[in-house]
């Protein structure tokens, strides 16, 4: 962490609009007074000022006081704690909001439209999340892990938390990555592993002074703070024989222990939990359901308003290959279907946005809309661990797009079914903060599209450019677009074909190894033989897994002629001669996606050289140099791919070109 610091989609020059007008803040409080600290730090940098109550302001940010003073433009008070009112006429510019965090997201919001805010004809309009929990869960160990390193699939450096064993003493980054959060509506950060080592267990108890500490340089931006526990906690720490949820001792633990964490941070969001997944501890040890684990951590929480974020990655990971009856993608609506309904109000079942683990291209989960008495938090992944480890180029915003606008019933999006929006965080102590400086944009996307999942990911992107690059013109701006839009379909096309997901090598999943996985205990991915390719996750002579949906899914997915073609090879087994929706037989659509895949990366190579002169130079330079690294990889993997394909099927690329 010597190096200088990326101010990311907060540079100096983002704040130029607000910075050369005189501004009124009205309203008292921590988040007040941070609003007033960003508005005094800009006009110091371009000559506008804080203005007293009576004075001519150009802009006014006022936290009502639930309706004295009737100048909200959509009715004083009705915002919420994170809603915000944004009216503009005669060059003036007024944002009402009636909490401290909706004061600061209008400030940003005033931020992000620069200028416009205040020319133009008049303007009044209403913001407030869709999403009230918009969160990132770091997978950051404390201690350095022997295998997983500091922060697990992480690929931005160290932790921003922690560092030799300890929360690191100085916590202005991390008061940094708060303001960032906030520009883009995210409210709070699980700040551990989900996997919950010893020395991470003691967070909640001995150690939770230094988890205050990261609430409290965080708290300025309205970021709250959450833990991930153990469920072995009560015996792990000690002193109790038995983590039972239904035993009287370990209710009064937890209650005890929470009580505790409430003292040292008393506006602590509270606990995430893997639970029997992965070698994770869980109630499944003593006969108990999932919901008696979380309904136990949720009555220990209660009296303080935290949620236990309850994850619903549950599945066996020690399978065997030869039993074609065992589903991966079939567990948690397995598990969890069953158990709607019991689960507590403040309880939210997190679920993984896919039936397996992030993969490039996989159908929204099927619990997803399946549990209607269960609060739901959609999780998905922003440090790209099966996307290019923040080595490629890929933004996901099209992906998670996708994700919240798919209707679980045909009819209600799950970006409105769901409470909570969770990604695993891409960020480490990186100067860039997220190691590749494009990775980025996923992390701003991420907040935005939880603020609203049905905006357009590429106004998102938009947004982000005009952030990060002040003064982008207009090549700038093409240029950025041209190798993010399509990035993420690049790397789908170069990587795993048709849905059919995985093919990387096991351990550390970077690079292709297309039978990496086939014959593990984690599960088996493809099936290819010499005549066809895929799973058969059909109800009629498959695992029944198609049959997990609700209409008008169900139906669609369960026959090879209605699958959409993504998705052919995870639903379906069949012949490379199978044509596709789109012309194309099954083993010539792979050989052409990944040609295809790497010219594009190429491409986006050329255009990244191509903009050397409008980037600053470090920035420009780390990406070139990770070009280069993509191009080779996705090189790698057409070929493994192809000559995979070529070598099982016979059937030749109908275009002659090299296979090696
Ligand atoms: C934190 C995948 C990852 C693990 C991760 C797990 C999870 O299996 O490879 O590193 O563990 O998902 O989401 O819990």
């Amino acid at each position: 962490m010597t190096d200088a610091l990326d101010p990311a989609w907060l540079p100096d020059d983002a704040f130029r609009a607000v910075g050369t007008r005189r501004t009124l803040v009205r309203g008292t409080g921590p988040l007040a007074d941070t609003v007033r600290g960003e508005v005094a730090a800009a006009c110091a940098r371009f000559g506008g000022a804080l203005v007293d109550e009576g004075a001519p302001a150009g802009l006014v940010l006022e936290l009502t006081d639930g309706g004295a003073s009737g100048v909200g433009p959509g009715g004083v008070g009705d915002f919420g704690d994170e809603g915000f009112g944004y009216a503009r006429a005669d060059g003036r510019a007024t944002v009402t909001a009636s909490g401290g965090r909706g004061l600061l997201y209008g400030l940003f919001h005033v931020v992000r439209l620069g200028e416009a805010a205040f020319l133009g004809g008049p303007v009044r309009e209403e913001h407030r999340p869709a999403l009230a929990l918009r969160m990132l869960d770091h997978w950051d160990n404390v201690a350095v892990h022997p295998v997983m390193g500091q922060v697990e699939r992480g690929y931005a450096g160290g932790s921003l938390f922690w560092s030799d064993g300890r929360a690191r003493d100085a916590l202005d980054r991390v008061r940094a990555y708060g303001r960032l959060l906030a520009a883009c509506g995210i409210n709070a950060v699980c700040v551990n592993n989900v996997n919950v080592h010893e020395t991470e267990a003691h967070l909640l108890t001995d150690r939770i002074g230094e988890v205050a500490a990261i609430a409290a340089a965080l708290r300025p931006y309205g970021v709250r703070t959450h833990l991930s526990v153990t469920f072995a906690a009560p015996v792990v720490l000690g002193p109790l024989p038995t983590a039972d949820p239904l035993d009287a001792r370990v209710r009064d633990w937890w209650a005890g222990v929470t009580e505790r964490v409430y003292e040292a941070v008393p506006d602590f969001g509270g606990y995430v939990v893997k639970a029997d997944s992965e070698g994770q501890p869980g109630p499944f040890a003593y006969g108990r359901t999932h919901a008696d684990g979380a309904n136990l951590l949720a009555a220990a929480l209660a009296p303080y308003g935290g949620t236990v974020h309850w994850r619903a990655f549950v599945y066996d990971h020690r399978q065997d290959w030869r039993d074609r009856s065992t589903d991966r993608a079939r567990a948690a609506y397995d598990h969890f279907v069953p158990l709607d309904g019991e689960f507590a109000a403040n309880a939210v079942l997190q679920v993984k946005h896919g039936p397996m683990d992030f993969q490039v291209r996989e159908p929204v989960s099927p619990l997803i809309g399946a549990m209607p008495g269960t609060r739901l938090a959609v999780e998905v992944q922003a440090t790209q661990e099966y996307t290019g480890q923040q080595r490629h180029v890929c933004w996901l915003g099209p992906m998670w797009s996708e994700v919240l606008r798919f209707r679980p019933d045909g009819e209600v999006a799950v970006g409105r079914l769901a409470d909570a929006l969770v990604a695993v965080s891409n960020v480490g102590d990186d100067p860039f903060w997220t190691g590749h400086p494009l990775a980025q944009a996923n992390l701003y996307t991420f907040g935005r599209l939880a603020w609203d999942p049905a905006a357009d990911p590429r106004a998102v992107l938009d947004e982000w450019i005009a952030l990060t690059h002040p003064d982008a013109g207009r090549r700038l701006t093409e240029g950025l677009h041209a190798v993010l839009d399509g990035s993420w379909a690049a790397y789908e096309k170069y990587t795993a074909p048709l849905g059919v997901g995985f093919m990387v090598q096991p351990g550390h999943h970077y690079g292709p190894s297309v039978d990496g996985y086939e014959y593990s205990p984690w599960g088996t991915y493809h099936f290819a033989d010499r005549d066809g390719v895929g799973v058969d996750r059909g109800a009629a002579t498959g695992t029944g897994y198609a049959a997990q949906y609700a209409e008008p899914w169900a139906k669609l997915f369960e026959s090879p002629g209605t699958c959409p073609d993504e998705l052919l090879l995870f639903f379906h087994h069949v012949p490379y001669g199978h044509v596709l929706h789109s012309g194309k037989t099954v083993i010539q659509h792979i050989y052409d996606t990944h040609f295809e895949g790497v010219e594009e990366a190429e491409e986006a190579r050329r255009v990244w050289a191509g903009l050397a002169d409008l980037v600053e130079p470090a920035r420009h330079a780390r990406v070139a140099e990770r070009y280069e690294e993509q191009v080779r990889s996705a090189r790698e993997w057409r070929d493994q791919v192809n000559s995979y394909f070529l070598r099982k099927s016979g059937v030749p690329d109908e275009r002659g070109r090299t296979i090696h």
